[in-house]
C-alpha cells in the first residue's frame, strides 16, 4: 500500500494530535531504517499503522484479545498495552495489510519482546523519539539513536519501566523481558 492511501485510512481512526504523532513516527522510522539497514517501505507502513487501534473502546479490544487468543495476561495489565496487538489484528482485517513483519512491528510496539527484529526495534524507537515527543530523557535516547540502535532501545525500555514504577504502576512482563534480553545480548558482545 502506498503512503497516501495508508495515511488516509489511519487519519479516520485518530485524533489530530495522534495523527501528527503518527507522521513524526513515520519520518523517524524511515530515517532509522535507512541508517540501520531495515526495509524502508515496511518501516513506513508499520509506522503509519502503529497506533491504528489507539481509540478503540476497551470492550471491543478485550473481546479481540480473547477471541484471537492473544496472551490473556494482557487483560490483567494496563489497557494502554492493548492497542498494539489489537491494532495488528485490525490492520490486517480492516486495512488488508498482510505482511507479517509489519504486523509484528505493530503488535510489539508498546511492550517490545525478547528477540525483537530490526524492524520491530526501529518502530519501537521511532515511537519513542519522534520529534513531537517531549519528556525527560528523550534527548538522551535521540542522541544514542544516532550511534547505536540497541543502546538507544535499552535506554528507551529502561525509561519506560522506570516511569511506570515511579507511578507505582504495574509493568508487563514482556517489557522486563525485552530489557533483559537486550542487556544480556549486549554483554555477550
Ligand atoms: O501509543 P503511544 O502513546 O504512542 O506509545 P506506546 O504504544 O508506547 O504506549 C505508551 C503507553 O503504554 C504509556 O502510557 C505507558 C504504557 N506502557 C508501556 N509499557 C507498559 C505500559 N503500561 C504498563 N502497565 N506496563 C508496561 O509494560
Ligand atoms: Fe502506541
Ligand atoms: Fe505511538
Amino acid at each position: 500500500m502506498e503512503r497516501e492511501a495508508a495515511l488516509k485510512i489511519v487519519k479516520e481512526q485518530l485524533t489530530d494530535h495522534r495523527y501528527q504523532h503518527t507522521l513524526g513516527v513515520m519520518e523517524t522510522a524511515i530515517a532509522l531504517a535507512k541508517q540501520y539497514g531495515a526495509d524502508e517501505k515496511k518501516a513506513e507502513l508499520a509506522a503509519i499503522f502503529h497506533d491504528y487501534a489507539k481509540f478503540r473502546n476497551k470492550d471491543e479490544m478485550r473481546q479481540i484479545i480473547l477471541s484471537e487468543k492473544f496472551p490473556e495476561d494482557l487483560l490483567h495489565y494496563h489497557s494502554e498495552l492493548w492497542h498494539a496487538p489489537v491494532g495488528a489484528y485490525l490492520v490486517e482485517k480492516e486495512a488488508g495489510i498482510k505482511d507479517k513483519e509489519v504486523l509484528n512491528a505493530i503488535r510489539f510496539h508498546t511492550s517490545g519482546r525478547p528477540g525483537m527484529t530490526l524492524l520491530e526495534k526501529v518502530i519501537y524507537l521511532a515511537d519513542y523519539i519522534e520529534p513531537g515527543r517531549h519528556f525527560p530523557g528523550v534527548e538522551d535516547v535521540r542522541a544514542l539513536a544516532k550511534q547505536d540502535l540497541d543502546n538507544a532501545l535499552i535506554q528507551a525500555v529502561k525509561n519506560t519501566i522506570l516511569f511506570l514504577m515511579k507511578k507505582n504502576q504495574s509493568v508487563y512482563p514482556d517489557s522486563y523481558q525485552t530489557y533483559n534480553d537486550l542487556v544480556m545480548k549486549r554483554q555477550e558482545d
